[in-house]
């Protein structure tokens, strides 16, 4: 009689944590998972005696289309370049006592806040529970205080996503990457679709981090595993545009994965000729300046290189047949998605460049892309 007593009195608590788990899951949804966990870390004050200001780094939300900060309900930053300036443009000054911290993010479909107390004492910030050090990291596994119970619905996959300007500006993007805001600006000559195109410039020393000087636009295009998308865009290289520069790398449009941990595709520039890479090159022509160029690209999105391929029509033909390679990382089952970024990415080496892009739209069949 003592052997299955003590048996269930094992299991119950591991029977409770399972409930507990699923009662969680089937709170936040499957839909949680769609949108990426939003880390807050406030880092250690390096405060001046009198005035102490807390630098705080945001990680793991670049699929937000905008992160803002509140500090004791007021709002202190709202931002949508990335990396997320919290942390790089300098700190924000809290005075010495207890501040409610919430940092908000929105993403396509949703929205998710996270807040934490901290303590701002000795010219030390001070996290409210668990350690005490000056920094503070919120669980990205923590249920979301505001998340919505129920994912909201994708577009159907005959939505077309258009990322053409002809809003007159950048916002159709959810991400945006240039060091000064004239480096990305709304063009209406030339263009090439609609009434507007967008113009970028990258100079030396235009680097945002530790990568080589850009001014690139990134969307979150959800492009699941085995699934087929064709996008169109066009793309003009201003006639003075650095052409001889053969061993430095021009990227102008890309597609990586959200882990960072591969470049998926890459239309590039080396030197005069035009390049698609992915795991070396797969195309190529020569680069003619000062005229639209058109590019209708079509990918089976899949980590399997079996199945898997990428296909592309350049100024009107046909100049790739579909090629098998594999297109996502992580594994069949278990893919990692990627994002879109388009503007421009290049070698320090290389002097100013101006590119221009256009028309870019994503949709399910060849069709759909050519009469966007
Ligand atoms: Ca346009």
């Amino acid at each position: 009689m003592v052997g299955p007593m003590r048996v269930s009195t094992v299991k119950a608590p591991l029977l409770f944590a399972f409930l507990v788990a699923a009662a969680a899951l089937l709170l936040i949804g499957p839909g949680a998972a769609k949108a990426s966990p939003l880390d807050v870390e406030v880092i250690q004050s390096t405060a001046t005696e009198h005035d102490p200001k807390v630098g705080l780094h945001i990680e793991g939300a670049r699929r937000a289309r905008e992160v803002a900060l509140y500090v004791d309900g007021d709002l202190r930053r709202r931002d949508r370049s990335w990396p997320w300036g919290f942390g790089r443009d300098g700190r924000i000054q809290l005075k010495a006592g207890r501040h409610e911290i919430a940092v908000a993010a929105r993403f396509r479909e949703t929205r998710q806040i996270r807040r934490e107390t901290v303590f701002v004492r000795n010219r030390r910030v001070e996290r409210s529970r668990r350690n005490k050090q000056a920094s503070i990291g919120i669980s990205a596994n923590k249920p979301l205080k505001k998340a919505p119970r129920t994912p909201v619905p994708l577009p159907p996959a005959t939505d077309l996503w258009h990322g053409d300007f002809e809003t007159g500006d950048i916002s159709q993007w959810d991400m945006v990457q240039q060091v000064a805001s004239d480096r990305i600006t709304i063009a209406q000559d030339p263009k090439r679709q609609g009434n507007y195109a967008a113009r970028f410039e990258v100079r030396p020393g235009d680097n945002i981090g530790d990568t080589a000087p850009r001014a690139e636009l990134a969307s979150f295009l959800d492009e699941e595993e085995g699934e087929e998308r064709y996008y169109r865009w066009f793309t003009y290289f201003d006639p003075n545009f650095p052409t001889e520069y053969e061993d430095e790398f021009v990227t102008f449009t890309q597609w990586r994965a959200e882990d960072e941990s591969d470049a998926y595709t890459s239309f590039m520039v080396w030197g005069d000729e035009i390049e698609l890479r992915r795991d070396g090159t797969r195309w190529s022509t020569p680069l003619t300046k000062g005229v639209w160029h058109e590019f209708i690209y079509h990918v089976k999105w899949s980590p399997d290189p079996d199945v898997g391929f990428i296909e592309l029509w350049y100024d009107g033909e046909h100049v790739l047949a579909p090629l098998n390679v594999d297109t996502m990382a992580g594994s069949p089952g278990d893919a990692v998605q990627n994002y879109v970024k388009q503007g421009l990415y290049k070698a320090d080496e290389i002097p100013t460049g101006v590119v221009y892009h256009d028309g870019f739209v994503a949709g399910p069949t060849l069709e759909a892309v050519q009469g966007a």
